[in-house]
């Protein structure tokens, strides 16, 4: 027998077994991601955001929120830009890292020459980080995205994610933002810090337009809270513990509960609840005064919903008309790519009849 070729054989093989493990441990880091190519376009229409008050928005593909984008972590978008609309802009992808892409930050000035009317512009990133993203203008954004809803969800799925994640059983997007009446129908004009904003909303609907939020006992939700206006919402929940699980996309080392989350302009925050008190529960900002001026309720409100609970008659929604992807509840289950929704779109506004 020899020996020597023997052992030789053996090392070969061995070397080849852990190459081939190496390889194997190496697969999801290694596995490109999809391509993933979109079209955005900016258009000038009028919104209802509360009863008797509409504004004037620049708003994505016609609707504000803008369409939900939902892509995973390592994915190749291009998203393509047209600006529709009399006033420059530009897209800033916010969360994204721009690894490698920083042309496609969308700053103007800094990264890229605004996108003026009449043009398009094409952006180009790999999704570098995971989490709730968005999207939103980086031109006169005390205006543009302050009052005139140039803002939409960007979802970034992670690659891994945690044991809590894979239970979510329905996920709800809420962005909160803030209204300026006296500049609702000035393009050009609003947001300076003398302005006072006068209307508050979650999807850019004010209680009583706004919506709730239907769930059965067992249910996980995941809300995922933006601040897309100009002032801080202190989002309360009433009869649940919510757990704060990842702030602005980060998973957190030690997720901890909070009653009142307080999302500030920029700020997401990440909170997974167990849907365990069956009943009606409105989950609403705590600043008193985003339940808009005036005397009037209204604001950033919801209400959670049980199945089986009856809608009593002295019920505030009793007769609502349910949208069941106003928070992008229904959206977000269908899978990756772009999705809208007709009831954020705008009605357009006539040239002859817009103010300047
Ligand atoms: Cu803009």
């Amino acid at each position: 027998m020899d020996w020597g070729v023997n052992m030789k054989s053996f090392a070969v093989t061995m070397r080849k077994i852990l190459l081939f493990s190496f390889l194997l441990s190496m697969l999801p880091t290694l596995s490109w991601g999809a391509q993933r190519e979109f079209s955005l376009t900016i258009d000038e229409v009028s919104i209802n955001v509360a009863p008797g008050f509409n504004a004037s928005v620049f708003a994505f593909n016609g609707q504000v929120p803008g369409p939900l984008i939902h892509v995973m972590e390592g994915d190749d978008v291009t998203v393509h830009v047209t600006n529709n609309t009399t006033l420059p802009h530009t897209v800033h992808w916010h969360g994204v890292d721009q690894t490698g892409s920083w042309k496609s930050d969308g700053v103007p000035g800094v990264t890229q020459e605004a996108i003026q009317p009449g043009e398009s512009f094409t952006y180009k990133f790999k999704t570098d980080r995971p989490g709730s993203l968005w999207y939103h203008c980086h031109v006169n954004v005390w205006e543009h995205v302050a009052i005139r809803g140039m803002w939409g969800p960007l979802i970034v799925d992670p690659k891994k994610p945690s044991a809590l994640e894979k239970t979510v059983t329905k996920d709800v997007i809420m962005m909160m933002s803030t209204w300026e009446s006296p500049y609702a129908n000035l393009y050009g004009k609003g947001g300076a810090p003398s302005d006072v904003a006068d209307f508050f909303s979650v999807n850019a609907k004010s209680f009583p337009l706004s919506q709730p939020i239907r769930i059965k006992k067992g249910d996980v939700v995941r809300l995922r809270m933006y601040g897309a206006g100009d002032e801080v919402h202190e989002m309360h929940m009433h009869g649940h513990d919510q757990l704060f699980t990842h702030k602005d996309g980060y998973a957190l080392a030690n997720p901890y509960y909070m009653d009142t989350v307080p999302v500030g302009p920029g700020e997401r925050y990440d909170m997974i609840v167990q849907m365990n008190n069956p009943g009606r529960f409105i989950f609403h900002d705590h600043v008193d005064r985003h339940l808009n001026m005036g005397g009037m309720l209204g604001g950033p409100i919801t209400v959670f919903e049980y199945e089986g609970i009856p809608m009593d008659p002295w019920y505030a929604w009793k007769d609502k008309v349910y949208d069941p992807d106003f928070f992008y509840s229904e959206s977000m289950k269908k899978g990756y790519g772009m999705f809208g929704n007709v009831n954020f779109m705008g009605k357009p506004i006539e040239q002859g009849r817009r103010q300047k």
